[in-house]
């Protein structure tokens, strides 16, 4: 029987040699699996960025909490004993929670952390958080801030949405045009939360210009799309989709090419929303010259669009960059807009989709249940932040926000815990993060590695890596259910989260509901015995749990008969009354009353174009500066992986590579693979620069997952020596209806770098020492 292993980027045999695990291998079904997995083996075993001991920052080991937070990430750590690093954070959790309450407890722990259903960091956090008497959560992602939230009161969850995207047969079978906004990146299809498999999405868009379906990929980057075939390229200005939607809707409804029919029967408020683009409120029709200057694109082109997807079956896609952006929500708004006048929702390969290309999940036919599921319990606490508003809560205790159309007011936070997340990496406008991570009295970290947030914590609990320990691997709408066995002993003296929760809830007297006096094989019985009933549901019989263990995986693909393909809002189309939308009305909002009874300055009742504040107004940056696109990186997830061989040999001089076009570096005197100095007010980081005519004038693209490495700068400023784009980006709101992360508007400089290099040195581990 052959042993699989599954993470967020596929799922992998491995294999041995001579009793060891030697290395890991794509699945044969797998047509275009990721290579990032084949790196995964080394990099856990890379012993300058594991974490061995249980560590101490040196101040709060000897003064206690609160000493020094200024030192956070500067000072070195004591290593001590488990037993004492545990009654450690016991004590400190029982002291904050007895003198504050559970509502100074940050336990957020956002993050990707690694595949396994039970092992879920997170999961596991909230699990014994809520044991402990609650926390304060978050809602909502990076991901998808500002989609999350509007969508429901548009069209439906996005969780409904991503679970049931028009499949790929069905698009090449139907579709002749695919308009896509931020590309259909294969790099990004790599991954899906849990595993992914087979890879869809090379295939299938290859598969569609066999068929001879036209894309239009409109995207300040040309290779978000790779199709085998040409495709046209529209090399819009970063943040102007809106005014092209607008601009196409206008073209449309002013040559009544709209549907109104379809209008009719299954939308609301399209009225209120053609006065808009009649220009009845603010005197400016969104014609297609109006969009012409705003978005680089020339009117001629925009109507032409226009007329030819009222002409063919076409499907409109927008990847989740877009709504990463300030005013996010409006682009996702009128994807659904523009798609409801053509009149095609519902029909086969015509309609929207909102990420095909963002995870590798979209358009699948795998049946879709709950897989196994670790319950977290009952959260005692209410008080909540929305993702991305991290720093906001840190730097202003009490203070009212608004989410979603309700006024809250941030915590008091004294102790931020985080495992399974790297805020480090994740956070915008990182200087600032550095000052809000010093409000808190302690900050507790379980990591496999030597991340940013680990080296910025003041106690740190190795954690085992999903190759050190038993799981169930399983991602929503994938194919594999996978016996995920350990294959190696655990490094140093790491241990599962789960472990270190046990032995915590204990000193806490609160074992018994965090454990329910059950080990890991009885937990990974219980879930999987737990998700039989919902896996029958959806035709999907599953063996009993020896059986599947011993098998290793389990095949969750109906016979091809069984798996009809899948379109996108069929039913409502079909009878929308009795498969009404979740929305007010049960219709596709085009005027939503709800959002317009909010009364929020930055997102009106209906879609409509805001300026961002920072943008290349006009088509061009003044005086120099540049549109910053932090994309999700192509050789690793995130930030995990960053020190795998995979991901570092792509670098240059161990600097992350920077794209720009060819004039604007030569504009600069900057040649292929000089090192570069990005800046503006907030922060500054190295690059090295890659010249390319596949990105847009004016635009640079960098993107995250470089272990930020901040060094002191010769004028005495902090600059990350290895090209971490969040020194960067703007820790602004999406708007005040969402309050998602809006990475996506940010300007900066760009220079050639003479001065001295300063190393890479975070790769690493910080400075360290033994109690004697
Ligand atoms: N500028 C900019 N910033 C962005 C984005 C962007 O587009 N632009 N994208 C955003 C998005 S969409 C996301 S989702 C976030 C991602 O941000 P994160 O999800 O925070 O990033 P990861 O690097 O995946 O961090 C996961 C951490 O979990 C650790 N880990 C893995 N397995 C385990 C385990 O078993 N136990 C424990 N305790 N830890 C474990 C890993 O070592 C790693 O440090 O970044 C966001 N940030
Ligand atoms: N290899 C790899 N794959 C990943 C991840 C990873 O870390 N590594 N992360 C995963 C996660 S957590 C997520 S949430 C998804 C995110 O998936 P996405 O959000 O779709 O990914 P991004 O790479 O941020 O953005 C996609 C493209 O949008 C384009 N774009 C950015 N701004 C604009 C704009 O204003 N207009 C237009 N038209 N295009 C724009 C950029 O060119 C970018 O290449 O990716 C997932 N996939
Ligand atoms: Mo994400």
């Amino acid at each position: 029987m052959k042993t699989y292993t599954s993470a967020h980027w596929g799922v992998y045999e491995v294999h041995y040699q001579k009793g060891e695990v030697s290395h890991l291998a794509p699945i044969p079904e797998d047509e275009s699996p990721s290579p990032i997995g084949l790196s995964m083996l080394d990099a856990c075993r890379d012993a300058g960025v594991r974490v061995a001991r249980p560590s101490v920052r040196e101040s709060w080991l000897r003064h206690g909490p609160g000493a020094h937070p200024e030192r956070r990430g500067r000072e070195g750590f004591v290593e001590v004993p488990w037993d004492e690093a545990l009654d450690m954070v016991a004590a400190e959790l029982d002291r904050v929670r007895k003198a504050h309450g559970n509502a100074s407890i940050f336990g957020g722990c956002y993050g990707w952390s690694s595949a396994g259903r039970f092992h879920h960091a997170q999961s596991q956090a909230h699990r014994f958080l809520n044991a402990i008497g609650g926390y304060v959560s978050h809602r909502d992602s990076y991901s998808l801030g500002a989609a999350r939230v509007l969508m429901p009161h548009v069209v439906a969850p996005m969780e409904t949405l991503m679970a049931s995207h028009t499949s790929w047969d069905v698009l090449r079978e139907h579709t002749e045009l695919f308009v896509t906004f931020g590309g259909v990146p294969e790099k990004n299809a790599q991954i899906s939360a849990g595993g992914p498999s087979p890879h869809r999405i090379p295939g299938g868009l290859r598969r569609m210009a066999q068929a001879g379906t036209r894309f239009v990929n409109i995207s300040p980057l040309r290779d978000d799309l790779a199709t085998g075939a040409g495709f046209e390229w529209w090399a819009i200005v970063p943040n102007s989709d809106t005014a092209l939607l607008l601009a196409l809707a206008h073209t449309l409804y002013a040559e009544g090419l709209h549907d109104e029919a379809f209008l009719q029967r299954y939308c609301v408020g399209f009225e209120v929303f053609a006065a808009y683009l009649r220009g009845e409120e603010d005197g400016q029709p969104k014609s297609a010259e109006w969009a012409a200057p705003l978005t680089g694109i020339e009117a001629a082109r925009i109507r032409a669009l226009a007329r030819e997807m009222a002409g063919s079956r076409c499907m409109i896609n927008a990847a989740w960059g877009l709504q990463r952006a300030e005013h996010g929500e409006q682009p996702y708004w009128l994807v659904v807009t523009v798609a409801a006048m053509l009149g095609q929702i519902g029909l086969p390969g015509g309609g929207f989709g909102v990420g095909y290309g963002s995870v590798n999940m979209m358009g699948s036919t795998v049946p879709k249940f709950s897989g196994p599921t670790l319950s977290q319990g009952r959260n005692a606490v209410r008080d909540f932040i929305p993702v991305a508003r991290l720093s906001d809560m840190l730097l202003s205790p009490g203070q009212p926000f608004q989410y979603n159309g309700v006024t809250y007011q941030y915590p008091d936070i004294r102790l931020v815990y985080w495992a399974g997340g790297n805020p480090f990496h994740h956070h915008q406008d990182l200087n600032r993060l550095e000052l809000a991570w010093q409000r808190p009295e302690t900050i507790v970290v379980h990591e496999p590695f030597w991340t940013s947030t680990a080296r910025r914590a003041d106690i740190v609990l190795p954690a085992t890596t999903t190759l050190e320990r038993d799981d169930i691997g399983y991602s929503n709408r994938e194919r594999f259910l996978v016996a995920m066995k350990r294959v190696m002993p655990p490094y140093g003296e790491s241990r599962d989260d789960y472990a270190i929760f046990t032995e915590l809830a204990r000193r806490l007297d609160a074992e018994e509901l965090f454990t329910e006096s059950r080990d890991t094989m009885q937990w990974l019985r219980a879930l999987y015995a737990d998700c039989q009933p919902s896996a029958a549901g959806a035709g999907v019989t599953l063996p009993d749990f020896d059986r599947f263990w011993e098998q290793g995986r389990i095949d969750l693909l109906p016979e091809p008969e069984r798996a009809p393909g899948v379109i996108l809002l069929e039913s409502f189309r079909q009878d929308p009354e009795a498969h009404a939308l979740t929305t007010p009305s049960g219709r596709i909002e085009i005027h939503s009353e709800r959002i317009a009874g909010f009364g929020i300055a930055d997102c009106a009742g209906h879609p409509r174009w805001y300026e961002p504040s920072e943008w290349l107004r006009g088509g061009q940056g003044e005086d120099g500066l540049l549109h910053l696109i932090s994309d999700q990186p192509q050789t690793r997830l995130h930030s995990q992986l960053d020190n795998s061989a995979y991901s570092r040999g792509m670098k240059i001089g161990l600097r992350e590579p920077v794209r720009l076009h060819p004039e604007d570096a030569a504009e600069r005197g900057i040649a292929e693979g000089d090192i570069v100095r990005l800046w503006n007010a907030r922060g500054a980081c190295l690059a090295a620069a890659v010249l390319s005519d596949g990105v847009r004038r004016g635009v640079v693209a960098l993107s995250t997952g470089a272990w930020f490495d901040p060094v002191v700068a010769p004028d005495g400023s902090s600059l990350d020596s290895h090209g971490n784009p969040n020194v960067l980006t703007q820790d602004v709101p999406s708007s005040g209806l969402s309050q998602g992360c809006a990475a996506h508007s940010c300007l900066v400089r760009l220079e050639r770098y003479t001065q001295a290099l300063p190393p890479v040195t975070v790769f690493e581990p910080p400075a360290l020492r033994s109690v004697a």
